[in-house]
């Protein structure tokens, strides 16, 4: 080839950095400080434990759910707006002898988890430790199906399973409800990975890491997993699905984004027919109906449209849209807004509502549970939403001052926050009352972030008043209202101690990395 500037790689054309210093991610002074610390605590807790020193290390941000807007539209193929948080999960790692995995946490308060190896054995998982959780992760990700089968189908053979001994370092309490699943996946899986010298491009790391998710029974979009994995210190990434792909999006440095536990645990994953898997059946079914109201063969659409973005054009299209480029318009013409009924919904379809989910065990247990779908109201979620992300990134790189870019900001996030509430109903009562007191103390915007139904709300706030923003929250009588966090402490659900990981202000930091020290 000629001379001339080589191209840049996009990110997810990387493979996930292997590290001999902590700074390419941690950076320099203080934030250095505390990793080498804390690196040094989980090497010597695994030396106590096991003898020895870790092969390796891997960390993974955690939680991974700060995502600015876009909600629960990456499982309908539209692009999300997360950013990677200072807050991580690292885990120590080495290939050990015997059969078994064994699972310390940098904490000697909890016991070292020992489980068998070879995944098929039964094992008690009865007992929420991480121990165990991360234990079935590893074994999913290991021995069932991401890494493993990912290898195989490269053809490369990972041969019969290998013992373990890992600790694992997450810098939240456990229980809080912060400690996102895909934080686990995530470390687990390229902690394996270093382990097994494999490397791959992060887009197809971010890929399969998602499949290990869903087997475990939650129609996981991708979002989390996607932002472990691609995040670039200093930016938010406009994430788009199918193929998976990663924008970074510069924001405006007079705002700061202030994540707030409600201390309600998200409910997301509590049985087989939890919240989430029963949204993905409803846009699937208002996916479905949409398709045959705008003159689609209805076995065709029951075939062939799994999400909203594959009928977006077909109401775009349909006439009664009246030429605008807003899908909703079509959706207010086509579905009512009384739920529907499965009866109804099987007329319209022609097959039963267990036929066309036959391939989906997690989405027939929904429909054992569900009383009717509210397909008008997910839709318009959907619609309105995937929207407000573009809004959000058109807003961040227009010219407007920053006082009004940031305003903007913090609109699309009330009026995102609304939809959740009112149309996608995925808050609870705690976040509503959080949101509110964000607000009331001077967020420019503030709403419920990751699945809901418990969990963070995320604000913007201006960069100059985020201590007073944050105190406030913590120690202020807000208005008429019990001050949030000190009756909840006074009621023992959290400890005054661990005020500070429950509330914080994070820049966009940077993702999954192995590290040879
Ligand atoms: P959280 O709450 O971070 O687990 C979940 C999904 C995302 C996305 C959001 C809603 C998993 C692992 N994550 O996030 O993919 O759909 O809900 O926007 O299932
Ligand atoms: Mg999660």
């Amino acid at each position: 080839g000629g001379g001339g500037p080589k191209p840049i790689e996009p990110v997810e054309a990387e493979l996930i950095p292997m590290l001999s210093s902590l700074e390419p991610v941690y950076g320099k002074g203080s934030q250095l400080d505390e990793a080498r610390l804390r690196f040094d605590r989980l090497g010597d807790r695994f030396q106590a434990v096991y003898g020895a020193r870790p092969a390796l290390f891997a960390r993974s941000p955690l939680p991974g759910r700060v995502n600015l807007i876009g909600e629960h539209i990456d499982y309908e193929g539209y692009s999300v707006l997360p950013m990677a948080i200072r807050q991580d999960m690292i885990v120590a790692i080495r290939k050990a002898d015997g059969g078994q995995v064994r699972i310390a946490n940098v904490e000697d308060k909890y016991p070292v988890c020992v489980y068998p190896a070879d995944p098929n054995k039964e094992i008690d998982i009865k007992k929420p430790q991480m121990g165990a959780l991360f234990y079935v992760w590893v074994s999913y990700i290991f021995y069932y199906k991401g890494v493993y089968e990912y290898c195989k189908s490269k053809g490369i053979d990972l041969g019969k399973p290998v013992a373990l001994d890992v600790v694992v370092d997450g810098t939240v309490p456990q229980g809080s409800g912060l400690s996102s699943s895909a934080a686990f996946v995530c470390s687990a899986t390229i902690a394996i990975m270093g382990m097994l010298e494999k490397n791959f491009p992060k887009k197809e790391v971010a890929q399969f890491t998602c499949l290990s998710e869903r087997h475990i029974g939650t129609q996981s979009g991708g979002m989390d997993q996607a932002i472990s994995i691609m995040a670039k210190s200093g930016f938010a990434e406009l994430i788009d699905f199918n193929p998976i792909h990663a924008t970074d999006v510069q924001l405006p440095p007079g705002g700061t984004f202030v994540i707030a536990h409600c201390l309600a645990e998200s409910k997301k994953a509590e049985t087989a027919a939890t919240n989430y898997n029963n949204r993905v059946v409803e846009c699937r079914l208002a996916a479905i109906v949409l398709a045959i109201k705008l003159g689609m063969d209805t076995k065709k659409a029951v075939d062939s449209v799994t999400t909203l973005s594959d009928v977006e054009g077909l109401c775009v299209s349909f006439a009664g849209n009246e030429g605008s480029s807003d899908p909703t318009v079509a959706v207010k013409k086509l579905l009512h807004e009384e739920p529907y009924t499965a009866e109804e919904i099987e007329k319209i379809t022609g097959e039963s509502l267990t036929s066309v989910f036959q391939n989906s065990p997690t989405s027939l247990d929904v429909l054992k549970a569900a009383k009717h779908y509210k397909l008008f109201q997910r839709a318009t979620h959907v619609y309105s939403e995937a929207r407000r992300v573009y809004a959000f990134r058109d807003t961040v790189s227009s010219k407007l001052s920053e006082e009004e870019m940031l305003k903007k900001l913090g609109d699309l996030m009330n009026e995102s926050h609304y939809s959740c509430s009112v149309l996608y109903e995925c808050s609870c009562p705690e976040l509503e009352e959080l949101v509110k007191v964000c607000r009331d103390n001077g967020a420019l915007g503030a709403r419920l972030t990751g699945a809901g139904w418990g969990g963070c709300a995320v604000a913007l706030v201006k960069e100059p008043t985020v201590p007073q923003f944050i105190h406030n929250l913590k120690h202020k009588l807000c208005f008429a209202q019990e001050m949030y966090y000190k009756s909840r402490i006074d009621r023992g659900v959290i400890s005054q101690n661990d005020l500070g990981l429950y509330v914080f202000a994070s820049k966009p930091s940077s993702g999954a990395a192995i590290f040879k020290l």
